[in-house]
């Protein structure tokens, strides 16, 4: 019997145009339709937001959005594949916080706690961060944080007032 697929949410970002694209938000276009060629098949995407860094910083203005999506692959191929993507589009990787074409990461894996050498799920992070949690509600009103057990709206409650946050 086929296992059914897993369900993950990833965020993505970027605060750079990549070479050969007119805009970031071409690269982020680009980026969206080459999922499919992973095997990662979109369910929905957030509005894209305008947002400013976090920790603040004169880095330009980042896009973010966050997408649900389907995949049969495992949270270190995902990993693999999200990297590769990065790559392609042309991300360098630098140091840690530092502007990039291309960001995506994985949010969320079929609501489980993943603790791996180089990949933790839920994102460490993302409960401090408007620019994951403001678009995440936008497609899943419902979500739980499965480490945390707390609703996203308690979530957003209590973010910082400092993060910026635009719908475009
Ligand atoms: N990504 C980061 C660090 N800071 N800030 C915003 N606004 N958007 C991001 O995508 C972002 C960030 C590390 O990946
Ligand atoms: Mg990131
Ligand atoms: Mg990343």
């Amino acid at each position: 019997m086929k296992k059914v697929k897993n369900k993950i949410f990833i965020g993505i970002g970027a605060n750079l145009k990549p070479r050969g694209y007119s805009s970031v938000q071409d690269g982020l276009n680009a980026a969206m339709n080459m999922l499919s060629g992973y095997g990662i098949e979109v369910i929905q995407c957030s509005s894209w937001y305008e947002t400013s860094p976090v920790p603040k910083s004169n880095q330009p203005l980042f896009r973010n959005a966050v997408f649900s999506a389907s995949c049969d692959l495992n949270p270190q191929e995902l990993l693999y594949c999200l990297n590769d993507l990065e790559a392609k589009i042309g991300r360098i990787r630098t140091s840690r916080n530092a502007a990039r074409v291309l960001d995506l990461d994985i949010l969320d894996f079929n609501s489980e706690c993943i603790d791996l050498e180089n990949l933790i799920i839920p994102h460490p992070r993302m409960h401090e961060r408007a620019f994951v949690l403001i678009p995440l509600n936008e497609i899943n009103g419902d979500y739980i944080h499965p480490v945390m057990q707390e609703p996203i709206l308690s979530l957003i409650k209590r973010l910082p007032a400092e993060q910026d946050i635009l719908k475009i």
